[in-house]
């Protein structure tokens, strides 16, 4: 027995055999595998290298190992020594193609090598460990690869130094370390803390090491467990009640090469439409139509931006998905025009559910067309949800994705704007779910409800995303889920399903969008109030402020609660949510600016301090601060009474955004935020930390616009630019029309800011790139920081007017959008 797993026995835990609920160990010796109910993979006997791919036979099976353009290796265990066809709902089709190897024998090991990666090929017994150029081998299989019938597990050590990040939303801390997660989406109303799991599941993690960021993505949608050595203790686990053991592994050194490689492999988000980027209210309960014609006047006369409206179920003719209540809303096209001349988008819930009645249309076309989810007898599943008794469409069937979609489009065709997708875990009435025993589609391979279960969100949103280019090919579709799988971004935005209005669940918000964002999804959101339950309006407050920097950002509450609008709780709170959802609107370039990134690089919009500065291990598990875009940290106050809160500030020169005062990082401190800012907020809005503790990185350029009531209310020609001096940092600004697909076909505008700060200087290097017409023609530039009036400003060389304010320590002048350079001599 090699030292390996001498040493594997021994840390192998008490713990680790009384608990692993899928995993029983009689006999822990690899090399008695027979003995055991798990049998790993014994040793390996031969192998190949061609096509791409290295292939080897083990005692017990077979592994092929490839390399990925762009995102790294690729492994596949079969223990049958037979590999199915390679199909995935969670990766883009087509996949990045395969590189060739090298491989070389080492005697006890081989060496298979890609790129900079290294797969080291352990033959007796066999494992796999993966190195990075400087020999690091971040990833060690322990255990390794083993089943126990269809039961499949993983184990790889655990560098005690390495914490983890991942699974997307789950409501808790940022890191995973130490903790063991379910993957198995389920409907899961007013979910406290820690609570396992929730509606969805994403199979990928991210290993953060000192070394550097490492990640693995189990491409498995059976219900499975991951254990961060919260068993293990000196492992960590991947268990899966089923279907192929593959995995994806990617190495960093950065968490933004991770989630680069991560969504090359699992596709990106679009460009959103600019108006999903607006303020958004929803409540169960807003009917009928004059409400929303009550909702519309209040936003307009309040002045208080918004975009959209949101139907829930009450819309619906007794629930019936795609039909309107007469009672309720006699004239839904006329209402959605009238809304929508006024600014006002709307989007209805749909519900998978389809309610079993022979006197309508879109159940009989369903049932001719044979969409529905079946009983190995071929009999449809009856289940209960809204509409009483319904069947459920099988989204895996092409058929029924096409019936789906076409339904969606004629909706789109009568003016939504989009659709809601609730109810997809899928939620059956009782807490429950569909049983194992039915059937779906699965592109005519047939699955079991155990394969097919965690994808039944990530196929209704795709379902509805077809739709929605079905009507209008050249539009961008938007569509928002409660449930997933790895991959949704490349159709949906997602919000985090039934939260509650308690200070817990305020600090959630940041922790739970910040795995969103690392599992490649970025459009998201929570419910800003909290679902359930009916918050203060301090708490409200608090939970817009958070609110207002979601790339997702609207109100929803359940039908016996409260009101919940921005103006329910008062004049002070309604003059300070104002306020914040104004400064929304006025940051729409960085947040849209931030959505164009994540198509070129998948990162995420709400970040992690780590993924700027993953070097100090401090910032790791902080979860109560967060990065909006390249530049601005946000640090909200989420504790009832707080006027004040502590946090840390990395490493730099900051400016604090309300005040402009300028800060040095490194450092904790303690900030003044208050609630009862009346006096304050009457006097001037830009107090400092007026209530939220937001902060600006040195060096960059933070593109703002002015208010509009509504996404496109203005033409907007001009923007203004702030400046924050003292660092050199490098900014961007992205344009495009907002709603066509034609920035595909180079219609934008990507302006790139450069900025060199000196004892004598500050410059601005500018430069373009896409040839859109409809970009603004003009920039106001304030910058911050500068002591003394400037001796001049130059732009493109040549001298230009411009004023200083000495109080706020600011040079204002303009220029043309086109301009390629600007300097402010000191
Ligand atoms: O059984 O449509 O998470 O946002 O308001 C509850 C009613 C169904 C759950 C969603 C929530 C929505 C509610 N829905």
């Amino acid at each position: 027995m090699s030292n390996t797993n001498t040493e594997f026995m021994k840390r192998l835990s008490l713990s680790f055999l009384a608990v692993l609920p899928f995993l029983i160990l009689v006999n822990v010796s690899p090399s008695k595998a027979q003995n055991s109910l798990y049998h790993f993979a014994g040793n390996m006997k031969s192998y190949t290298n061609k096509d791409n791919h290295f292939e080897a036979r083990l005692d017990n099976g077979a592994v092929r190992i490839s390399y990925l353009k762009g995102v790294g290796f690729r492994v596949r265990y079969s223990f049958t020594g037979t590999f199915d066809p390679l199909f995935s709902y969670a990766t883009v089709d087509p996949m990045p193609p395969s590189e060739s190897l090298s491989v070389s024998d080492r005697g006890d090991s081989l060496l298979v090598k890609a790129e900079n990666l290294t797969a080291v090929v352990h033959k007796k017994p066999f494992r796999l460990s993966f190195t990075n150029g400087n020999g690091w081998d971040f990833i060690k299989e322990s255990y390794g690869a083993g089943h126990e019938g269809k039961k499949l597990a993983h184990i790889i050590n655990w560098d005690q130094d390495t914490q983890f990040y991942g699974l997307g939303e789950r409501p808790d801390d940022l890191i995973r370390t130490g903790k063991t997660y379910t993957l198995w989406n389920s409907d899961t109303p007013g979910y406290p803390k820690g609570n396992e799991p929730i509606y969805q599941s994403m199979p990928f993690y991210i290993g953060l090491n000192t070394k550097g960021a490492w990640g693995i993505f189990y491409d498995n949608s059976f219900k499975s467990q991951f254990d961060f050595g919260g068993q293990l203790k000196s492992d960590i686990g991947f268990y899966s009640k089923g279907g192929e053991l593959r995995y994806y592994v990617f190495y960093g050194p950065k968490i933004k090469d991770i989630l680069k490689e991560y969504t090359t492999l699992t596709g990106r988000f679009y460009m959103p439409p600019k108006w999903a980027l607006g303020y958004q209210q929803s409540r169960w309960g807003y009917y009928p139509d004059k409400e929303f014609y009550r909702l519309a006047d209040q936003f307009r006369s309040r002045q208080i931006p918004c975009d959209v409206f949101y139907t829930d179920i009450d819309y619906m003719n007794k629930y019936r998905v795609f039909s309107w209540s007469n009672r309720y809303f006699p004239h839904p096209v006329k209402m959605m025009s009238n809304l929508r001349k006024r600014g006002f988008k709307v989007i209805p819930i749909v519900d998978p559910g389809i309610k079993i009645d022979e006197d309508w249309d879109v159940f009989n076309k369903g049932v001719k067309k044979d969409v529905f989810v079946k009983y190995p007898d071929g009999s449809n599943y009856t289940g209960t949800v809204w509409p009483g008794k319904v069947y459920f469409p099988d989204f895996s069937n092409p058929d029924t994705r096409k019936w789906w979609g076409n339904h969606v489009a004629d909706f789109i065709n009568m003016g939504v704007a989009g659709v809601w997708n609730d109810m997809n875990e899928p939620a059956v009435f009782g807490g429950k779910t569909m049983p194992n025993i039915v059937e779906f589609d699965k592109e005519g391979q047939k699955a079991s409800a155990q394969e097919m279960h965690n994808l039944y969100g990530l196929l209704m949103a795709r379902s509805s995303y077809q739709g929605q280019l079905q009507a209008n090919p050249n539009k961008r579709p938007f569509i928002i889920t409660r449930a997933s799988f790895a991959g949704v971004q490349r159709y949906s935005s997602i919000w985090t399903g039934d939260n509650s209005a308690k200070w817990q669940d305020v600090k959630l918000t940041m922790p739970m969008v910040m795995s969103l964002g690392l599992a490649g999804v970025p459009d998201t959101g929570f419910d800003i109030g909290g679902f359930n339950g009916s918050p203060s309006g301090e708490m409200y407050m608090r939970f817009l402020q958070i609110g207002i920097f979601m790339p997702f950002s609207r109100s929803h509450t359940v039908i016996d609660s409260r009101r919940q609008e921005p103006w329910s709780y008062g004049q002070m709170y309604e003059y300070i949510n104002k306020k914040f959802i104004q400064l929304r609107y006025k940051l729409l370039p960085v947040l849209y600016t931030s959505f164009y990134e994540h198509t070129q690089n998948g990162s995420p919009i709400i970040r992690p301090l780590s993924w700027d500065y993953q070097s100090n291990k401090d910032v790791w598990s902080i979860d109560d601060q967060f990065m909006f875009g390249d530049h601005m940290m946000v640090a909200p106050v989420v504790n009832k009474g707080a006027n004040q809160r502590s946090l840390y500030l990395p490493e730099g020169k900051w400016y604090e955004f309300f005040s402009n005062k300028p800060l040095e990082g490194g450092r904790k401190i303690t900030v003044d935020a208050p609630i009862d800012a009346v006096n304050v907020y009457d006097k001037v809005f830009d107090h400092p930390y007026a209530g939220l503790p937001l902060f600006v990185q040195a060096g960059s350029v933070i593109p703002m616009q002015q208010v509009q009531q509504y996404v496109g209310e203005k033409d907007i020609n001009q923007m203004q630019l702030r400046v924050y001096n003292g660092a050199s940092r490098q900014s961007e600004l992205y344009e495009d029309d907002g709603e066509s697909q034609d920035y595909k076909n180079g219609q934008y505008r990507l302006t790139t800011f450069q900025t060199e700060s000196s004892d004598n200087s500050l410059k601005v290097n500018i430069s373009m790139k896409g040839d859109y017409s409809g970009a603004v023609s003009s920039f106001t530039w304030k910058v911050y920081g500068i002591d003394q009036k400037p001796e001049a400003i130059l732009i493109d060389g040549k001298k230009v007017e411009s004023q200083y304010d000495k109080n706020e320590h600011t040079v204002t002048f303009e220029s043309d959008a086109r301009a390629m350079s600007i300097e402010i001599k000191k």
